[in-house]
């Protein structure tokens, strides 16, 4: 497991990297005598790290130790508004206090609200800070559930993409990401893989030194793209146009597998039917490439094999994005790409992964909470709705306002949609907020308490991927700093400051370890086992190597994976569906179709936005988090407060590269800095996810996306947004509300 063997006094620690990345990738951190972290690495022993980190998390050590650490726990001073503060001064609104004395508050704040409003007003927010199955969801659903309040949603990145999916296959699993070195053509599809999920890159490259051609499919000239054979810079939100056409042709021609669609798929004549409606000529239109092209990228995907199909989250983002998701996970199985190793696609590796959720996060308590049932579900891509209009969230009919709001594993002040909703949201003075956090956020500026968390290097977690097939120890390597405690330590302490005596809540890490690994039958779909391929998996192994493939992974050179190719599926027909019957009793169409977004130039709201906006990540930070870090600023300077926009966008709004801009649409605005490029095709400009607090407007790209859902799984829609962009003197309409 090790890389170079340390001298003593050095130890060398397994850990995982935690951040919501497709890659969770081994870590091996070196610690000194006193206990100190001296170095990070990528495990070489790790077939999927292949012994590299990210720029991001090889500087990891720059977080760690950061100055601006939170280490205590703090209170607001009394009479300090809420709202953004000054970077670097924040803790000048706080007052420190002990542990004991903040859990007594807010335990007591909490016992209060429940008693008042009923405890569905209290509202948890987490997401995906870290991704280790204890920190991610498990001592904190206890907790909770216990207490009786509103559950959340999690919809905010992955829900349409994974519904849609699981239509199709019943389960999120794909090809191994090592295999992509196989493939003949890769087709990503929606996947910034330099930026968001480099480590499936060195297998790309490997393939292409073999012949292989890569093919992207990005509105956004990425790095991936720029490097690619061919870059097909589609237009934003119409994907499903795109894939039902090269259906359109692949049925035409013939080149669909029958003998693979007879054998594991249902509803192939059903979408041979619709896929007519798509020619390449109506395609290219929707699409902006030509009819010929959308002709040669079917014939090129047919015929070739293997074909690797990376989809990732990119496509789902947008109003039809489950559709779109939901499409293109169809293709695969209409050329049988699945039968060839190399070949086939990948969304999420997910669903390979068995914990046994029930043991770790124990509904069953919402039963002992005054509710006695478990409580509303709360939508977290709707946060803005549910803090103004008190609680009346698009699935929280029912419920009373929400009075309290404990945030997590998040940073919904920069990353949740709508941010001048949430931000009124997070204003109101009754509104009683406590936020878990390593540093002082766009949302800590708004909490009564903030408590300190601490990093992957100094808790003990277990963790899939999403993006590989190994189960992963990460094991404490260091003291946290200062009073920083970990998720499971909190919500242990905060059941027992509530009064909570049930024993689950004295679970130490280990325990529950084991619990996650134990085996579970009750969350399989149509009775299929989850657990399979996790049996022989045990903490006691882990501890010893680190990493462990699951079961269908031990020997892929001589039992390769080839998922979705032999016996059923775990979808109600038992095969892959074309057709889907759930859908259809749901009054929805059962087949997939092309539906323009609202926010799209084919959309009724282009009438007032002309153009198309893409609020992306940035391929420094992750999400929100490192945004803080002047290093890792410094790698992003490029597109940091930038607009990029096409020159025909540009010129005729007499604005020039470097030009300041505004941006707005109804929901907010703010300034940026003109990057005239190449990067966007006409009509579609972008700027980069950051924290809020460092704009000169104090508001970011999420001031003006929308809480408008996805078609599937109601998630959020970063990536279907209409706005208007000009110089500042020239701006109309807009004006921002004070902050
Ligand atoms: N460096 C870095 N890595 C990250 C993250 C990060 O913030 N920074 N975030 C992590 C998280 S939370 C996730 S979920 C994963 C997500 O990983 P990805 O799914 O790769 O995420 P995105 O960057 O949202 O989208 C991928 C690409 O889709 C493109 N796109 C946008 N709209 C459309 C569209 O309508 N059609 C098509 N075809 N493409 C479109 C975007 O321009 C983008 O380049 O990455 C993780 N890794
Ligand atoms: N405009 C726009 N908005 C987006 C996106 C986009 O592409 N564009 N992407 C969306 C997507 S895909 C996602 S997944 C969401 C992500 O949204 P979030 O999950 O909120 O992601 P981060 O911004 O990374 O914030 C996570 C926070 O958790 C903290 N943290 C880390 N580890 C721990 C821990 O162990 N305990 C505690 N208590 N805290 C911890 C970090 O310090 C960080 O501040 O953002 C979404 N928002
Ligand atoms: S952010 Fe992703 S690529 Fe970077 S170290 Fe973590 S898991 Fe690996
Ligand atoms: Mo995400």
């Amino acid at each position: 497991m090790t890389a170079a063997t340390p001298t003593a006094p050095f130890r060398i620690v397994h850990t995982v990297c935690s951040h919501d990345c497709p890659d969770s990738c081994a870590v091996l951190v070196t610690v000194n005598e006193e206990g100190r972290a001296v170095k990070v690495e990528g495990d070489p022993s790790q077939p999927v790290t292949q012994g590299f980190l990210c720029g991001k998390v090889a500087k990891y050590l720059d977080r760690v130790y950061a100055p601006e650490r939170i280490l205590y726990p703090l209170k607001r001073k009394p009479g300090v508004a809420k709202g953004p503060l000054v970077r670097g001064r924040e803790h000048e609104a706080f007052e420190r206090v002990s542990w004991d004395e903040a859990l007594y508050a807010i335990a007591a704040r909490l016992k209060e609200t429940a008693d008042r409003y009923g405890p569905e007003s209290i509202l948890p927010y987490s997401y995906a800070g870290t991704i280790g199955v204890l920190g991610f969801g498990s001592m904190d659903r206890r907790f909770f559930h216990r207490l009786g309040a509103s559950q959340l949603d999690r919809t905010i990145c992955s829900e349409a993409g994974g519904v849609a999916w699981n239509l199709v296959y019943g389960k999120k699993l794909g090809m191994p990401t090592e295999d992509f070195r196989l493939a003949k053509l890769v087709l990503a599809w929606g996947a910034n893989i330099h930026g968001n999920n480099v480590h499936l890159w060195p297998m790309i490259e490997k393939a292409r030194r073999a012949g292989a051609r890569l093919i992207v499919i990005d509105p956004y000239r990425t790095r991936t793209a720029a490097l690619a054979d061919w870059h097909i810079a589609i237009r934003p939100g119409t994907d499903a146009a795109l894939a039902l056409g090269m259906m359109h042709v692949i049925f035409n021609e013939g080149l669909e597998d029958r003998d693979y669609i007879a054998a594991m798929t249902h509803g192939a004549t059903e979408l041979a039917e619709r896929a007519r409606e798509y020619t390449p000529e109506r395609v290219a239109a929707w699409t902006g490439m030509t009819a010929s092209e959308v002709e040669r990228l079917a014939r090129e995907y047919a015929t070739t094999r293997p074909a690797a199909l990376r989809m990732n989250y990119g496509v789902q983002r947008s109003e039809n994005g489950g559709t779109a998701a939901r499409t293109i996970a169809m293709l695969p199985a209409l050329t049988g790409a699945w039968k060839y190793r190399g070949g086939g696609a990948q969304l999420s590796t997910s669903g390979a992964f068995a914990w046994n959720k029930k043991a770790l996060e124990r509904p069953d308590l919402a039963l002992a909470s005054p509710l006695g049932r478990l409580a509303r579900v709360v939508n977290m891509s709707t946060l803005g709705l549910a803090l103004t209009e008190l609680g009346q969230g698009a699935q929280s009919e029912d419920g009373p306002p929400v009075h309290a709001l404990f945030v997590y594993n998040s940073n919904p002040g920069a990353v949740a949609p709508n941010q001048n909703a949430v931000r009124r949201g997070m204003m109101r003075p009754d509104l009683f907020t406590v936020v878990h956090e390593q540093f002082f956020t766009d949302t800590t500026d708004y909490a009564d308490y903030v408590l300190p968390a601490t990093t992957f290097l100094e808790h003990t977690d277990i963790q899939g991927a999403y993006g590989h097939y190994f189960v992963q120890l990460s094991n404490q390597a260091i003291e946290p700093p200062g009073e920083a405690r970990p998720n499971v330590w909190l919500f242990g302490q905060l059941a027992k400051r509530m009064g909570f005596t049930e024993e689950c809540f004295r679970d130490t890490p280990e325990e529950m370890i084991k619990q996650a690994l134990s085996i579970s039958t009750e969350n399989g779909t149509n009775g299929h086992s989850t657990n399979a391929g996790m049996e022989h998996i045990t903490l006691e192994d882990l501890k010893q190597q680190g990493h462990i493939p699951l079961g269908f992974h031990l020997d892929p050179e001589r039992r390769p994976f080839l998922p979705n190719t032999t016996g059923t599926v775990p979808t109600p027909s038992g095969k892959i569906e074309f057709y889907s019957e759930v859908l259809a009793a749901q009054g929805q169409d059962p087949l997939p179709a092309f539906v323009p977004p609202f926010e799209s130039r084919w959309g009724e709201g282009a009438k007032n936005y002309p153009l198309e906006f893409l609020s992306r990540k940035a391929d420094n930070y992750m999400n929100s988090t490192f945004a803080n870090l002047d290093g890792h600023r410094k790698m992003e300077a490029r597109t940091s407060g930038r607009l990029e926009m096409h020159r025909q966008d540009a010129e005729p709004r007499g604005i020039a590269d470097g030009d300041p801009v505004r941006i707005w649409n109804d929901r907010g605005s703010l300034t940026l800095t003109a990057l005239v490029n190449d990067s966007v095709p006409e009509g579609v400009v972008a700027a980069r996810l950051d924290w809020a607090k460092l704009q000169p407007d104090q508001v970011n790209v999420n001031a003006l996306t929308s809480e408008r859902l996805t078609d599937l799984g109601a998630g959020a829609t970063f990536y279907s947004v209409l706005v208007e962009v000009a110089k500042p003197e020239q701006r109309r309409g807009w004006e921002p509300s004070g902050h």
